[in-house]
């Protein structure tokens, strides 16, 4: 293995050598054909594939699709190889590890040039659709060229600078709405459309360049070390800094290179960075897209948009591409490895005595918030719910909490099914709370309250009732419990010998 990657192409190498990555050669369309392959991947747990002939572009501009996506048989085979790890490592054992990287931020070290200089386009050089950016969905209005990629942005009033990852469409004639006024100055390979909302953090660094009436400075890069975009993904509190995470992750600092125009500092190994502006309370429509909730998100809209000054990319530029949809996809898989990872080291410090907190794929990667814990006091379970809704990524998702006892495996959805069928007694065990906060990308809230975020929760207790005299719990009965020590042991020995596989 090539742990700690230097760029993407070294994770590529190592995912090729795992039977993690595919080299289509075959030439596929950049409109439709590259995202409904993606879609089809995630949905049956294939490997990455790297798109190598693309269709009206030249040799050598690749898109890889799917960097982290959802794997078979080890389901978070590609976020294992990012942290250097085997791709076989148990969950539990991931999370363990993860939790402890987190606590060893490490800053970032300043390069004085980088691979992702070899080209430079200025001014009127600088044109995205210079990349074969793809039509992921059906229906998407333009093409998506920042599905994994990260947005860098500055608080104006102090060094806080924030890694986000936010979606940006390059306008298409036909597909985006009001293309002829969008694109009525700029040439659309200029333009990028981006949904920063409100309560994003790179949202609130607009709001302060908006209320100063200055235009925001706003760089977007493709690639680099995987830790690089992985931790714009995760779910952060505001003022973290992605690159010293990033940093943790691979236990080594991220190499950074100075833009071209503007005073921000992208990974030097970058495939891709694109270097502009955001025009202050200027709107231009965006939307729709298919989103990580496995539907078409909210409807177009007027947003905030980037007008792109400088593009500079690596020789043979690699875009990495993700194809949101029905789960799994990388969202998906992020929310559930580092969400869970997240949200787990968070109770324990607050002295929870949980074995873990898990947020499963099928759950979107936040609405479904799995909790296995040791259960101390009678109430403790409504404790413990409080304590995960007021959590920042508690807060915003984590709308189903379910919380078992500890012997149940989170990670395994049968054990978690069988203990909320046989220990969650309706009347007692659920509990339904009106007037939270969502996040309003939830399909399920009614679109009267998505403006506002006006949620609800539910905590499903699946854990024995505190109060309940000992006797009243029933033995389990599986062979880890319900058998003898010398039978067990003999039953393994002789497994073989009986006629059956491991
Ligand atoms: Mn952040």
């Amino acid at each position: 293995m090539r742990y700690p990657h230097k760029d993407l192409r070294e994770f590529i190498e190592d995912l090729r050598d795992e039977g993690e990555l595919i080299d289509v050669n075959t030439e596929v369309d950049w409109r439709l054909e590259i995202g409904a392959i993606i879609r089809r991947l995630n949905e049956t747990g294939g490997p990455a594939p790297l798109f190598n002939k693309i269709k009206d572009y030249p040799e050598g501009y690749r898109v890889l699709g799917s960097p982290h996506g959802y794997a078979k048989p080890y389901m978070h085979a590609r976020m294992a190889l990012a942290l250097g790890l085997s791709k076989d490592t148990p969950f539990e054992k991931l999370l363990e590890t993860i939790i402890e990287r987190l606590g060893n931020r490490i800053k970032p070290v300043n390069v004085e040039s980088g691979e992702c200089k070899e080209n430079i386009m200025l001014g009127e050089e600088a044109d995205v659709t210079k990349f074969p950016v793809p039509i992921i969905h059906g229906g998407d209005g333009g093409r998506y060229i920042s599905t994994w990629a990260s947005v860098v942005t500055k608080d104006p009033d102090t060094d806080w600078v924030n890694w986000g990852m936010y979606r940006q469409a390059v306008p298409l004639k036909g597909y985006t709405i009001n293309y002829e006024e969008t694109t009525k100055d700029l040439p659309p390979g200029r333009i990028l459309l981006t949904l920063l909302v409100p309560t994003g953090q790179g949202g609130m660094h607009l709001a302060k360049y908006e209320e100063k009436g200055i235009p925001m400075p706003c760089v977007t890069f493709m690639g680099g070390p995987p830790f690089a975009v992985l931790s714009s993904a995760m779910p952060l509190p505001p003022g973290v800094s992605e690159v010293e995470v990033a940093g943790a992750m691979q236990e080594k600092p991220i190499e950074l290179v100075k833009c071209e125009t503007q005073d921000l500092e992208v990974p030097a190994t970058s495939e891709i960075v694109i270097e502009g502006e955001i025009p202050p309370k200027d709107r231009k429509i965006e939307g729709p897209f298919g989103e990580y909730t496995g539907y078409r998100g909210m409807p177009p809209g007027p947003r905030p948009w980037v007008k792109v000054n400088c593009v500079t990319h690596r020789d043979d530029p690699i875009l990495p591409v993700t194809c949101m949809g029905k789960p799994v996809d990388e969202w998906c898989m992020v929310g559930s490895t580092f969400g869970s990872a997240i949200m787990t080291h968070y109770l324990r410090q607050q002295g929870f005595p949980v074995r873990i907190a898990y947020y499963p794929p099928a759950g979107v990667g936040n609405h479904l918030t799995i909790v296995s814990t040791k259960v101390p006091f009678y109430g403790y379970t409504k404790v413990l719910a409080s304590a995960v809704w007021s959590h920042r990524f508690g807060m915003v998702g984590a709308d189903y909490l379910i919380i078992v006892d500890e012997d149940i495996d989170p990670t395994d959805l049968n054990e978690v099914m069988w203990a909320v069928s046989t220990r969650c007694y309706p009347s007692r065990g659920i509990h339904v709370e009106s007037g939270r906060f969502s996040y309003n990308l939830w399909p399920a809230m009614p679109p009267a309250d998505r403006p506002i975020g006006r949620g609800s929760k539910v905590l499903i207790d699946a854990t024995w009732p505190k109060d309940w005299p000992e006797e009243w719990i029933p033995p389990v009965m599986s062979f880890e419990k319900a058998y003898p020590e010398s039978i067990k042991k003999k039953v393994m020995e002789r497994w073989k010998e009986y006629g059956f596989e491991e």
